[in-house]
């Protein structure tokens, strides 16, 4: 979408100098072009800092860092993080655990502590929620 908005922009001003008859039509195109990329929300990516995804995480509290980059895989400073905790259990609902988010001194990154209280497979699902980037990304730890 956002390369579709910078193909659109200069064939605008192409079209305004070209056409200056058909201003009117000119201004409700740039309107909505306005409208679109105002609701249009950039794709962003949660990246697990710490810890690293494939250790085993001991049973008890445990601390993630958590760093939301752009498509460039630049930090972006985001509103706020959302971070949940799920263990799926059979024939149950799934447990789920406490997340305390804060964010962290570096931009874009966010401090998520929880407390694995069980041993097994522990779904993190990170959002971010900010007007300008979305992002939904899952993590899997396996607590022993
Ligand atoms: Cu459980």
């Amino acid at each position: 979408m956002k390369k579709l908005i910078l193909i659109l922009l200069p064939l605008s001003l192409l079209a305004i100098a070209c056409s200056p008859a058909q201003s009117d039509t000119n201004v409700t195109f740039t309107a909505s072009t306005e409208k679109a990329q105002n609701k249009q929300a950039n794709t962003a990516t949660v990246n697990l800092v710490s810890p690293e995804p494939q250790t085993e995480i001991p049973m008890g509290e445990a601390e993630m860092i958590l760093e939301v980059v752009d498509s460039n895989g630049e930090p972006v400073k985001v509103e706020t993080l959302d971070v949940s905790a799920t263990m799926p259990m059979d024939g149950m609902e799934d447990m789920i655990g406490n997340v305390e988010v804060t964010p962290a001194d570096e931009p874009g990154r966010f401090k998520a502590t929880t407390y694995f209280g069980m041993q097994g497979t522990w779904n993190i699902v990170a959002s971010v929620k900010d007007p300008q980037y979305q992002a939904n990304q899952e993590f899997t730890f396996e607590v022993k």
